[in-house]
């Protein structure tokens, strides 16, 4: 089954397999007058009309002139749990910080009780739900984290269902172990005994199992200090599983620099990053997941995104979709934020959600740009150009989006 995309106006992706940094990060190839050719679940050809390959293909969609870009790729979601966090808006408003409500017992923690409580299929279905939207948003690869359990059992209860969505659901998911989200209540007089329990039964069983890819840890003030995450994330490590660290949200306790040190493959939010902390990041390769709904969300400043590109630091954007701190999947709102708050310019956010976003949660060699050999993953916009996408904020501009070669209808 061959499907040719014709009378594209624009053609606008990435090229290749690698992160994007520096000058790189906003080198894209726009091909006006473009088509793509499909064949089955693979792109055959993407590039100028002239070059397209003869022959008749079995399906015709009309771009209408339209701007093409791959499919978004989401790098970061705390997608899978249960309940919601409605009610603390009102402690937030009145000063309470988001380190205040953990503290309290509610923020992550109260999630872990409605998690705790909810039942596999409940959770499966409310997740496949929230997929739905973050597709008809252009979304067609996404990350997935545990971390509302805080014990084996429901952490595997998580990471099954992101399982069974990855079977089920056409958006492509990646799963991440994030057991080390927050000390539970029942170790709270504790926490290095939770630690030890993370470090031996729980990152062997969940890496035994095959449930996870990447193994997270939240180091923030009050949950995971550097030495106790450093253990998190070489015992992940030592069992396969690829580290990746929520570092310098609220506070900059060096969780940028433990990056560095373990090598992880991305390190998340870097709101209060310091100079220090995007050297390390930048000597050792990290990729910088930048979560700018989040910083909306929690009235907070946002990451030097400027900075890390200057240094040559790959930049990805993600949504953070969580129940807390950002109970929003739109991605696209995070690539405007990008543009406005970031000072990236169309070319390095498309970068920055699409092959960046695929390096950080290791599907670049499937996903993030339209080149022969890749999914059929892409999205024709409701809009001319990059320009137009990244200037137009809070209605939805995907227009078709095609997963894996097939349509999707919403
Ligand atoms: O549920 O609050 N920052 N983890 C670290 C979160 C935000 C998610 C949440
Ligand atoms: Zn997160």
């Amino acid at each position: 089954m061959k499907t040719l995309i014709e009378k594209i106006g624009l053609l606008a992706t990435p090229l290749g397999s690698h992160p994007h940094r520096g000058a790189e990060q906003g080198q894209i190839a726009e091909v006006a007058d473009a088509c793509v050719l499909i064949e089955e679940d693979r792109i055959l050809y993407a590039g100028p009309r002239a070059g397209c390959p003869e022959g008749k293909a079995d399906r015709v969609i009309d771009a209408g002139g339209r701007l093409v870009t791959p499919g978004l790729v989401d790098a970061h979601t705390h997608l899978v749990f249960g309940g919601w966090r409605q009610h603390e808006v009102p402690l937030k408003l009145q000063g309470a910080g988001y380190l205040d409500i953990l503290r309290a017992g509610g923020g992550i923690l109260s999630t872990v009780r409605s998690t705790r409580e909810a039942g596999e299929e409940e959770l499966y279905r409310k997740s496949a739900a929230i997929l739905d939207g973050m597709l008809a948003l252009g979304v067609t690869s996404c990350e997935a984290k545990s971390g509302y359990g805080l014990d084996l059992e429901t952490e595997c209860k998580q990471l099954r269902v992101i399982r069974r969505l990855q079977e089920t659901h056409p958006v492509d998911l990646v799963p991440t172990f994030l057991g080390a989200h927050a000390v539970p209540e029942e170790y709270k007089e504790h926490p290095d005994d939770y630690v030890n329990l993370l470090v031996e039964r729980m990152i062997p069983a969940v890496a035994e199992e095959g449930l996870a890819k990447f193994c997270d840890v939240f180091c923030e003030t009050g949950v995971f200090d550097p030495d106790q995450s450093r253990r998190v994330l070489e015992a992940g490590k030592a069992h396969g599983l690829i580290p990746k660290i929520h570092a310098d949200e609220i506070d900059a306790i060096g969780g940028a620099e433990l990056a560095g040190e373990v090598h992880a493959i991305s390190a998340e939010h870097l709101i209060a990053t310091d100079e220090r902390g995007m050297q390390a990041m930048a000597e050792a390769g990290v990729i910088a997941c930048l979560l700018p709904q989040t910083s909306f969300y929690l009235g907070k400043t946002y990451a030097p995104a400027r900075r890390m590109i200057e240094l040559s630091i790959p930049v990805a954007i993600a949504s953070d979709f969580n129940p807390g701190s950002c109970p929003s999947y739109n991605l696209q709102l995070a690539m405007n934020l990008g543009l406005l708050r970031y000072k990236m310019q169309p070319a390095e956010v498309l970068s920055a959600v699409t092959i960046n976003a695929a390096c950080a949660i290791g599907l670049e060699g499937e996903v993030g740009s339209l080149e022969a050999g890749k999914k059929a993953d892409l999205v024709i916009w409701d809009a001319p150009d990059l320009d137009m996408l990244l200037y137009r904020f809070g209605q939805n501009l995907a227009g078709t989006i095609l997963k894996a070669g097939k349509e999707i209808t919403r």
